[in-house]
């Protein structure tokens, strides 16, 4: 394991740094839905010397020279994505996930084509559209909501939408969405207009390559997704697609939107992937979904209002108007008893993004700990104690020590 020793010697400054923020991911709780804690062969993978080599090109095709070993290193991450997902084609070299999504986008589309995504405050993500983002300015998005009551994805009313404006890609996969997405129900709508299915499975990946949710691949012609969620690899990003798309879609990475890979991150991404393909994994991937199932129901039973009631993967949308709060409101209280959140806006928020209603939480973290549902019932009775005496020092005072006695018993 990585012991900092140079760093240390060279310099304290960055070093004291990292050191506390190494205690705090140990004493306190990440209930961020898109973090995730990788593990020591992958953080150690993540420093070897590939940081030091250029690799422009893909294996066998390199604009450098040195790249031998290098070849072997990414095509063991592209053989090992491919038996995970069962995807024809991989392209391992994308940074994180908006510039794989650029890349998508430059793959199958024209600056101006029609793109049907969904809206940013029911669940998308900034790169499906929103008009701050570089695919708001550079596509024109047409979104799609969730369904007001149900706060579910409505098929019928995605499809009107898609025979009205005969988009040429619909996008589905989202970042705050917490049910089953109807796969080839997306794949039947875009072949009734002919637009191109593109998959962003950023949040779900994990859950998707250990067979616990469904997979969007035998179905869409293209599929993004981080690394770094549920999948549990270092932070970065890759691109499933159809072998018919490969040429286009390699092209759009390198030379398209990227210079040099980050071939450190690649061998990561390999050993995430391994990591990936063990049993372990797929019990790792249950429990996550577990944990997430009463998470929402405990919040249910405190009188929260979660968006579509409850969850099918991963996270929550918990609408924290219920009592009374806004959503930055609780994540600056939480902050107090040592749980990381991301507020989070709810469907047709009537509260700006600064402060909006929700707050998104997440399992795949403190399931990596070893957290099950015995103590994700105690997290939820804390996180309602520490809302109902948001003003009492003392009480969050203690709180917080609860929440890191619960985390040094659960190291990572
Ligand atoms: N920012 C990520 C998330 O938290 O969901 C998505 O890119």
């Amino acid at each position: 394991m990585l012991n900092y020793e140079n760093l240390a010697k060279q310099d304290k400054e960055i070093f004291d740094i990292v050191k506390r923020e190494m205690t705090r991911q140990t004493e306190e709780l990440e209930l961020i839905a898109s973090e995730n804690y990788v593990s020591k062969a992958v953080l150690e993978a993540m420093a070897t010397v590939f940081t030091n080599k250029y690799s422009e090109g893909y294996p066998g095709h390199r604009y450098y020279g040195g790249n031998q070993i290098i070849d072997e290193a990414e095509n063991l991450a592209i053989e090992r994505a491919k038996k995970l997902f069962q995807a024809e084609h991989i392209n391992v070299q994308p940074l994180s996930g908006s510039p794989a999504n650029a890349a998508v986008y430059m793959a199958f589309l024209k600056p101006g084509d029609k793109v049907l995504g969904l809206k940013l405050d029911h669940g998308g993500h900034l790169s499906h559209g929103h008009p701050v983002n570089f695919s708001g300015m550079l596509y024109d998005f047409v979104q799609y909501e969730v369904d007001q009551n149900t706060g579910r994805i409505d098929m019928e009313k995605v499809r009107e939408i898609a025979l009205k404006e005969k988009p040429k890609m619909i996008v589905a996969g989202y970042s705050a969405y917490s049910r089953e997405i109807e796969w080839q129900k997306f794949k039947e709508i875009a072949d009734e207009v002919g637009a191109f299915t593109f998959a962003d499975i950023a949040h779900t990946a994990g859950l998707i390559a250990s067979g616990e949710m469904d997979s969007p691949i035998p179905f869409f012609d293209v599929v993004s997704t981080t690394t770094h969620k549920t999948l549990r690899g270092p932070r970065g990003a890759m691109i499933m697609c159809k072998e018919k798309f490969a040429k286009q879609v390699d092209r759009a990475v390198f030379p398209g939107m990227q210079g040099g890979p980050h071939e450190h991150i690649i061998v990561a991404k390999a050993v995430a992937f391994g990591e990936a393909l063990q049993p372990e994994f797929k019990q790792y991937a249950k429990q996550v979904i577990a944990n997430a199932k009463t998470m929402a129901s405990e919040f249910i039973k405190f009188g929260y209002r979660i968006i579509s009631n409850g969850t099918d993967n991963h996270l929550m949308v918990v609408d924290m108007t219920s009592k009374g709060l806004g959503g930055r409101d609780c994540e600056q209280i939480l902050d107090k008893i040592g749980i990381s959140v991301s507020r989070s806006t709810i469907p047709n928020d009537p509260n700006p993004p600064m402060n909006p209603s929700g707050v998104r939480f997440g399992t795949p973290a403190i399931t990596t700990r070893g957290l099950k549902q015995e103590e994700v019932k105690i997290i939820v009775a804390l996180i309602n104690k520490a809302i109902e005496n948001k003003d009492e020092i003392n009480i969050l005072e203690n709180i917080k020590k609860e929440i890191k006695e619960m985390c040094l018993k659960f190291r990572n």
